[in-house]
């Protein structure tokens, strides 16, 4: 699917807009600062820096809530021109590595892929699952809601008319669950929608979840792949700068693990790392979760190849 040499670019998205912690929208600009560009040459990798989008503001008082959702003028125009540098990356053949922000982002990341990868699947790596609708949503924070939209079962919503239901629920997978409100739990059942939570990791391992979640979205391995990883998949310990944390979480490894077996397959086509908030906990914790960001980023890229 992409270019020889293989190019990335990398995407700063320092947005915050889905959620209501401040912090988020610094996560790119650390990850950027620990090293990442240059570290995705030593892999081998031709990387462009798109640099720090400066998305344009819409402030609280002209972005009053609709119905329950907070920001959604706001978080939709972002997504929406997330999307299309996303896709224009994609075009030419370029892998769009996105770096957020909070995970709302990935309206606009997996739209852009689909645009240009129209039977790419998605492989969500997340403590939570991210398909609240704007009806089932307790939190009202739309980082809680992308995947709804991607499905179109979010409702007719004409701020985000633009997101196209270019998702099918048959190519969506998800690896981490531990945090899944009875709503989310509902629309993952109706929809059929496999899930490897944490309860499925600990009885196989993280080996056969990473094979059996292939196959249930790529069983012949030959379409290509979204991967959007919320870095709260983490534990706390491995990963502690997050809006959401959730206790019980991937270990250092099983994180990294999933990210070199969806590098083996040769089919990734867009990553998404998402919601290292380095406003949150000391200094050593800021440290830690930035380092392991960059970590996942080289693991998906190819860094454990001998
Ligand atoms: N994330 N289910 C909760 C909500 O507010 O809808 C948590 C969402 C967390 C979102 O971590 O990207
Ligand atoms: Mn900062
Ligand atoms: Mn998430
Ligand atoms: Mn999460």
């Amino acid at each position: 699917f992409l270019s020889d040499p293989k190019s990335v670019a990398i995407v700063g998205c320092p947005f915050r807009g889905g959620q209501a912690k401040l912090g988020v929208d610094h996560g790119p600009i650390h990850m950027v600062e620990a090293g990442l560009e240059q570290q995705l040459r030593d892999l081998g990798w031709e990387v462009r820096f798109d640099g720090h989008h400066q998305f344009e503001q819409i402030s609280e008082e002209n972005d009053p809530p609709i119905g329950k959702m907070k920001n959604p003028r706001f978080v939709s125009q972002v997504c929406k021109a997330v999307a299309s540098v996303v896709s224009d990356h994609a075009r030419r053949g370029q892998l769009p590595v996105v770096l957020g922000g909070d995970h709302s982002l990935a309206m606009g990341t997996i739209g852009g892929t689909l645009e240009v990868y129209p039977n790419a699947c998605v492989i969500w790596v997340d403590a939570h699952a991210d398909i609240n609708t704007p009806e089932t949503t307790e939190s009202g924070n739309i980082h809680g809601m992308p995947v709804s939209f991607l499905l179109g079962i979010a409702g007719n919503e004409p701020e985000f008319a633009w997101v196209k239901p270019a998702l099918r629920a048959n190519r969506l997978v998800y690896i981490g669950l531990r945090d899944v409100d009875a709503d989310e739990k509902r629309i993952l059942r109706e929809n059929g929608i496999k899930a490897f939570s944490m309860h499925e990791i600990d009885r196989h391992g993280i080996g056969k979840v990473v094979e059996l979640a292939l196959d249930a979205v790529n069983p012949n391995r030959d379409l290509p792949i979204h991967l959007s990883f919320d870095v709260d998949a983490l534990d706390p310990t491995v990963a502690p700068s997050t809006g959401t944390p959730v206790r019980g979480g991937l270990t250092f490894r099983e994180g990294h693990y999933i990210c070199e077996a969806i590098h083996e397959t040769g089919l990734l086509i867009a990553l998404d790392l998402m919601e290292v908030n380095p406003g949150l906990a000391d200094a050593e914790s800021v440290r830690k979760t930035v380092s392991v960001g960059c970590s996942l980023v080289r693991a998906a890229l190819g860094e454990a190849l001998l």
